[in-house]
């Protein structure tokens, strides 16, 4: 009998660059080698509720399909915008070195930058801590690159303290905490019959949560529902904070969207930091800047001093090295230059204004058009909720009728982006929506 041609690993990695794709995997070894079940226990991931809507609408043909699913801003003819201030800060960064040449130190101090102006929209521009610096920052890939930053340092210094949430949130905020493998727990939030806040019950749990808890609050534009406290329930959020010494942590990932003005849409984060609350806050230029693919955002810790920021901003940057290094330079330097450059800035601030009164005009034709067709429901909630979505109240069997019957994408909980909707579309939508709904 033949003796079995034996090599071992080294051998078969130097050969397996020589061997025809015929005479690879002939021996018995090799076989088992090349078998070799790396992956075997991979099953497909579950599919993200809201890319998911967007696939499937790509894939329909029909010309009346409507996409409610994504909560990207759209002008009224349903395209995606490109702001003119981010045309003006493309024509003035052209050609500019800090691109060309991409060194490290020109992309810290491009960031420095970005931190410096993100923090001064934040916390408002004649803020202490902004003007004292106590507070660490760092540019973060985007709103979901700054929670991950912020949840990894959560569980370094914290590694015990769950994470709470409002209920319902947006659907990616579970997955970020979870694979930083923070515990993740929820408090009420919602109230699905009046379609607005909960709040005895939200207070409740802010309460009944362990002291020195970590909160995430969305400051502004509620992801998914539209609904926010008013300044008087913020107040009386931020006292029932102090009392449990827990940590606010602020996600702004539409600041500008709810009220059509920065400041107004911070007044959540003003109102805390007043009362002297050491804060976090993840922003993101995604939405308000229309910058999406760009990846630009900012996190930003507020420290008891000088000396605890220098440590927790070293930290930082620790979790963003080993992650990614640092993020690309040139979203980093159109949203500086827009934040920074005075004339620009106005012109934003501008455009912010037009986007949010166009979303707010189409609630308004929605919610007169489902009047107007004699629905038997109460529609009142469209145009109470704010920012970029309504939380519709449609069942899922609902939606999956909007889908089928009607080709209007949204996602199975009833949240309907808003910027999808246009003057040429409302009707259409409100009569499918009156159709799904008129039996119920
Ligand atoms: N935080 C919140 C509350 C968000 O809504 C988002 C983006 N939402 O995604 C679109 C959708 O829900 O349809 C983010 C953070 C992250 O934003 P980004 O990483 O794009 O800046």
């Amino acid at each position: 009998m033949k003796p079995k041609p034996r090599i071992n690993i080294i051998m078969w990695r130097f050969m397996g660059s020589r061997l025809t794709s015929s005479t690879r995997c002939m021996s018995t070894s090799t076989k088992a080698l090349c078998r070799f079940g790396w992956w075997d226990r991979v099953s497909p991931a579950a599919k993200d509720p809201i890319t998911g809507v967007t696939e499937a609408f790509l894939a329909d043909t029909n010309p009346h399909k409507i996409n409610l699913g994504v909560g990207a801003y759209r002008d009224d003819e349903g395209k995606p915008v490109v702001l003119q201030c981010v045309r003006n800060a493309e024509a003035k960064i052209a050609g500019c070195d800090f691109i060309n040449v991409g060194r490290e130190s020109n992309a810290t101090a491009v960031g420095s930058k970005l931190v410096e102006e993100s923090v001064k929209l934040a916390y408002g521009k004649d803020a202490n801590v902004v003007k004292e610096g106590t507070f660490a920052g760092l540019q973060a890939l985007s709103g979901t690159g700054a929670c991950r930053l912020f949840a990894e340092f959560q569980r370094r210094f914290h590694p015990e303290s769950p994470i709470y949430f409002p209920d319902p949130t947006w659907s990616n905020h579970p997955n970020i905490w979870r694979d930083a493998q923070v515990p993740v727990r929820t408090f009420q939030y919602y109230h699905p019959v009046s379609k607005g806040l909960n709040f005895a019950a939200l207070m409740d749990d802010i309460k009944n949560a362990p002291d020195a808890s970590f909160f995430l609050l969305h400051p502004c534009a509620h992801n998914p529902t539209g609904v926010d406290p008013t300044a008087e329930q913020w107040r009386e959020i931020s006292y029932q904070f102090k009392v449990k010494s827990h940590f606010p942590f602020f996600d702004v990932a539409y600041q500008g969207f709810a009220s059509g003005d920065l400041d107004m849409d911070a007044q959540a984060i003003r109102i805390f930091l007043e009362d002297g609350h050491l804060i976090g806050c993840a922003q993101s230029f995604a939405k308000n800047m229309g910058l999406y693919g760009h990846r630009v955002g900012c996190l930003s810790v507020l420290c008891a001093d000088a000396k605890q920021a220098v440590a927790v901003q070293s930290q930082l940057q620790q979790i963003a090295r080993a992650m990614y290094s640092n993020p690309p330079i040139h979203g980093l330097l159109l949203v500086s230059t827009i934040l920074s450059d005075p004339e620009t800035k106005a012109l934003w601030v501008k455009e912010v204004k037009v986007m949010a009164n166009r979303i707010q005009q189409m609630r308004s034709t929605l919610r007169e058009s489902l009047e107007k067709l004699a629905s038997p429901l109460n529609w009142e909630h469209i145009t109470n909720q704010v920012g970029m979505f309504c939380f519709s109240g449609l069942t899922a069997d609902q939606v999956d009728r909007l889908v089928r019957e009607f080709h209007i994408y949204l996602t199975r909980d009833g949240r309907m982006s808003m910027a999808g909707v246009t003057t040429s579309n409302v009707s259409y939508l409100a009569n499918a929506i009156h159709e799904v709904t008129r039996y119920n």
